[in-house]
């Protein structure tokens, strides 16, 4: 009854369809893999590690993951190219990786039919032990992420590190975890249902991937997710989208860069310095953090919230918190070049964390901006008030730079450029002495690179190109 030994398109759905439904009970026995990236390929490898049916479908005509399943698989079928209703109908449970929205018809076609939905984070979680921390946020996930995992390292701890982050979180199931720390991106949390953190956190929002949800409630409403049946919810005193949206939770620590309350985290000044307390008690002094800008000394206000409530004690904390020097591409310091600070913040994917980067770079002149790509639909007009003040100049790439100088116009002058190395010219021709360039594009890079890292790269080369 199975379509095995068949491999891409060389059978047609309705075939298999018919091939896989049983002839006993007339019920429809493959699991359909949607989305065959990073995400699929792990989901693939569990549920072939338990004997499961699976089929394999992607909307794009070559999906990455296609050379690595055949060679890991070969008898399983893929489909890639557009999306066939009967494929989605016929199966018994759709696993849809977070590239995809669970809004497409098919899926929803599928689901009025009874089909049953999930991600490969409700797998995880339907077969995890340890305990998780949970973190999800606009902005600061994978910084909050990286350092709860130090953190719990530094306690001694054998941990575990993944979701969006890069490492998906089936393949971390492998490990012999006392803890794991997950990074959850909304687009995880529309398909997760039974996850029990024993902490967890929205550490911000603001507005992010607009072209995939109705607007805005119905983004947060997915990132308020993350507290159903967490034990410890961490909440964000100062962000009001996240501020009250933990009601009903039995055990909340909240953290803020205002004065804590007892019990929560939060900045207190002692003899004109800022520490880190714990409401009245000293942690640590805020200089003695390695991390830049006060939306850091947020993250790492959470990070000590979340790390608190999975038992980690303040002391092996601490030891982290002082070695931490921060993740690359985000507000990361490149070079100094005649005179010109040149910082790469390139993960700065939506108007939030370009904000965020902007205001946290403490610099006395200035700054000249690079920015641009691709805008998710976003409204860059919440940059014009910090542009104003903090920015000389912008320098603009990508496919929806016209949509940031239509937001900017009257405001400061607006370059063009052909590309980031032609961004990087003309940003050190415009520079003078003392000024600083500040990569953070407000936007996704997918348009001109592969991802952020990529985009972050080729700034960092173009900028040691010119000494
Ligand atoms: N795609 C299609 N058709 C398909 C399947 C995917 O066009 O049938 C497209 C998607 O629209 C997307 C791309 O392919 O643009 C990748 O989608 P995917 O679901 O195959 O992605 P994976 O390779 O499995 O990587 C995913 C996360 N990607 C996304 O959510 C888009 C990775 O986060 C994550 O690290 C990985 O799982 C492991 O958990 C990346 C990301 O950009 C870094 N996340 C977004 C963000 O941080 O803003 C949410
Ligand atoms: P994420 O994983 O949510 O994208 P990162 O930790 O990778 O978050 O940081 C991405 C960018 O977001 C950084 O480059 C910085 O500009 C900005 N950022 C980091 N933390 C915060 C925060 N707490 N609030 C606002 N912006 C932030």
């Amino acid at each position: 009854m199975t379509a095995t030994a068949e491999t891409l398109a060389s059978v047609s759905v309705a075939a298999l369809v018919t091939a896989m439904v049983s002839t006993e009970n007339n019920k429809q026995e493959y699991t359909l893999v949607v989305g065959l990236g990073i995400t699929g390929l792990s989901v693939v490898r569990h549920l072939k590690n338990q004997n499961q049916e699976v089929v394999v479908v992607d909307s794009r005509e070559q999906p990455p993951g296609l050379d690595e399943l055949h060679k890991l698989y070969p008898e399983i079928s893929v489909y890639a190219g557009e999306f066939d209703q009967a494929l989605f109908m016929g199966a018994s449970k759709l696993i849809v990786s977070p590239g995809v929205s669970i809004a497409e018809p098919v899926i929803q076609h599928a689901v009025a039919q009874g089909v049953e939905v999930v991600g490969d984070v409700e797998l995880f979680a339907q077969q995890v032990t340890a305990p998780v921390i949970a973190i999800t946020g606009s902005n600061g996930k994978s910084t909050v992420t990286t350092l709860v995992g130090e953190m719990a390292k530094a306690a001694g701890l054998n941990v575990a590190v993944g979701g969006n982050i890069g490492v998906p979180v089936l393949d971390l199931l492998n490990s012999q975890a006392d803890l794991y720390v997950l990074e959850l991106s909304s687009f995880q949390l529309e398909t997760l249902h039974s996850l029990q953190p024993v902490s967890a956190t929205v550490l911000n929002i603001s507005p992010d991937h607009m072209d995939r949800y109705e607007n805005f409630e119905h983004y947060t409403k997915v990132k308020q997710s993350i507290y159903q049946n967490c034990k410890v919810a961490v909440i964000n005193r100062d962000d009001p989208c996240v501020k009250d949206m933990t009601s009903g939770q039995k055990f909340i620590s909240g953290f803020t860069l205002g004065e804590p309350a007892v019990g929560d985290f939060g900045l207190r000044e002692f003899d004109g310095e800022t520490w880190l307390c714990k409401g009245g008690k000293k942690l640590i002094a805020e200089n003695a953090l390695n991390l830049g800008g006060r939306h850091n000394t947020a993250n790492v206000l959470a990070a000590l919230a979340l790390g608190e409530a999975a038992n980690l004690s303040i002391d092996d904390m601490s030891k982290a918190l002082v070695s931490f020097t921060g993740l690359p591409h985000r507000t990361q310091w490149v070079a100094e070049i005649d005179g010109v600070a040149w910082y790469n913040d390139s993960k700065g994917t939506n108007v939030g964390a370009t904000l965020a980067a902007i205001d946290g770079l403490r610099v006395e002149n200035k700054l000249i901006l690079i920015a641009g790509g691709l805008a998710k639909d976003a409204d860059f007009s919440a940059l014009r008030n910090a542009v104003e003040d903090r920015v000389r100049l912008v320098v603009l790439l990508g496919q929806d730079a016209p949509k940031i100088e239509q937001s900017l116009e009257n405001i400061v002058p607006v370059f063009y450029a052909k590309n980031m190395d032609d961004a990087v010219h003309i940003a050190a021709d415009l520079a003078h002495v003392g000024d600083s360039v500040l990569l953070s594009p407000a936007c996704a890079s997918f348009d001109m690179f592969q991802g952020f890292a990529h985009r972050g790269e080729v700034f960092m080369k173009a900028v040691e190109d010119l000494k």
